[in-house]
Order: structure tokens, then sequence, then C-alpha cells
């Protein structure tokens, strides 16, 4: 359910189908849910710019090109419901108003977005929902300020929040994966959990840029000890690691040199 705050702020009302509403099918004695399955494409913006980097490191930056809403628009042509958005320049603590200047054109397209780096407080989660954003991503401030999570989920609802958990060698990173948090991507995940999170985001920053294959099996492992909806996201980089994602019955995934390098077509995704 979206909030009242939400519908009032959008001067909106309107039916929403839930994303996880699910097939159950029974076998033998156990029921199995098969979840619905999202294939995000990724805008990742850098003073305005689409860029990818590798690992994270703003120094290794591929520029893919300086129209975010071109991008989108790309994507969502090929079939895409979802765009994930990220402000690096937030995300690494830098105040660069191009990337917010770029999201209403991007929310302004005919597709969803869910859109996070550098959202440190209530107000700026408010004005991502105020440029359109339909769900934002919490990192930093989820492990920074937990407290924060649970007034955000109470203000605005559950369903406008995902936390981005981005591990690397089993150690959550934050502020632009420069800071080491010391805790493990599955107790971050409980603690949200607990705190009445749905859903987050499992990077994996040892293979996010570099196409090097998608840790389905750890996110599946977080999905499974928590009982969350995960999107797994870094390395993807063939069409089998996307289809090895919904095999295990992630909630979606992330993909984003993989589609910019041409490796394969979105559209050719959306099909599995
Ligand atoms: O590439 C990076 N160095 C990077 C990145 N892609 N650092 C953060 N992020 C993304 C996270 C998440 O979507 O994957 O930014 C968001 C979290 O930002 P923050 O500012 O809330 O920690």
């Amino acid at each position: 359910m979206r909030s009242d705050w939400y519908l009032r702020k959008r001067g909106v009302s309107f039916s929403y189908s839930k994303r996880s509403v699910s097939v159950s099918f029974l076998s033998s004695q156990k029921t199995m849910t098969q979840q619905t399955f999202i294939i995000y494409p990724a805008i990742d913006l850098r003073n305005g710019q689409v860029v990818r980097l590798q690992y994270g490191d703003p120094n290794l930056q591929t520029v893919f090109g300086n129209d975010p809403a071109e991008a989108g628009q790309r994507w969502l042509d090929q079939g895409a419901e979802w765009l994930h958005v990220v402000n690096l320049d937030g995300a690494f603590g830098d105040k660069s108003a191009a990337n917010w200047e770029a999201l209403p054109l991007i929310t302004a397209l005919n597709g969803r977005v869910q859109f996070g780096g550098g959202i440190r407080g209530l107000s700026d989660i408010e004005r991502a929902l105020q440029a359109g954003v339909d769900r934002v991503i919490l990192g930093t401030v989820a492990v920074e300020q937990p407290e924060l999570v649970t007034e955000a989920i109470s203000q605005f609802g559950a369903d406008q929040i995902v936390v981005g958990i981005d591990a690397r060698d089993g150690e959550v990173k934050t502020r632009g994966w420069q800071t080491g948090a010391g805790v493990s991507p599955t107790d971050l995940a409980q603690q949200m959990a607990d705190k009445g999170v749905k859903t987050i985001i499992h990077t994996d920053i040892a293979r996010d840029g570099v196409l090097t294959g998608v840790n389905a099996e750890k996110s599946a492992g977080i999905a499974q000890a928590t009982g969350l909806d995960v999107i797994a996201s870094g390395g993807v980089a063939t069409l089998d690691d996307i289809r090895r994602t919904k095999a295990q019955n992630l909630a979606g995934v992330i993909t984003g040199r993989a589609i910019y390098d041409g490796k394969f077509s979105l559209a050719e995704a959306l099909q599995i």
C-alpha cells in the first residue's frame, strides 16, 4: 500500500498491484512460492553523465553518454518496467546538482524508478519521492542511522523504501564503498527485516562492473536466511547469469555494464 502521504504528495490515486504477488503451487507436502522476477537496467550518474565504474572505484570510470533520459528511454523501449538509478556523486559524499536535475527527466518516462546514492535523511527521501521516484534506496544510513529506516517506513511506507547492502569479502561497505561497516551482509539484512524492510538489493562489490558473473548463490542465501525479497547486483555478464538468478527465486537482478557493452540485449533478457 502506498502511504497517504505519498498519494497526497503526488496528487494521484490509482490501483497498484504489489510486485511480489505470487503464484503458489503445491509440490508433495511443500508449498513453493514463485515470486515475480524483475530485471532492473542500471543508470549510474556522475555529474549528470551515464557511467559505469569497476568495483565502484571512482577512478575506474567509463562514460556511456551524457543523456540519462535517453538511456532510460532506450531500456524502456526494450521492455523494462523499472529503472535503477544511482547518484554516484551523492554516494561519494559530493553534492552534485546535476544528478538530481536529471532525476525528473527520468521519472517523467513511462517506467518505475528506484533511486539512491547520498540519501542521508528523511528530507532527501521526500525530495526523491517528490521528484517522482517510486522507491528510494538507503545504503549508508541503514548502517549509520538504522532508526532512520524505521522512521522512513512509518512515514512513507515499506514499498517506498529498499535497503542497499553492498559487500566485499563478507563485510558491508558504506560511503561509496570506501568504508567498512564491520557487519556481514546477512546480519545487516536480518536487522533490516526486523525493522519492517521488505526488499534489499545485495551487491557483490568484487564483481561490480567487471562482468565476472553474478553471485546469485550468496544473494539467495541472504534471502533464505532472512525471508526478504533480494535483488542481486554485480557481475551480470551473460543471459545465463539472468537465468541463474531467476532460478534461485530471487526478486530480481540489476544489469549495468553488460547491456551498455552489448553483451546481450535487454529485450532478450526480458524474454527469460
Ligand atoms: O559504485 C559505488 N562506489 C557505489 C554505488 N554504486 N557506492 C554506492 N553505490 C550505490 C549503492 C546503493 O544503490 O549500490 O549507492 C546506493 C547507496 O548509496 P548511499 O549513499 O545510501 O550509501
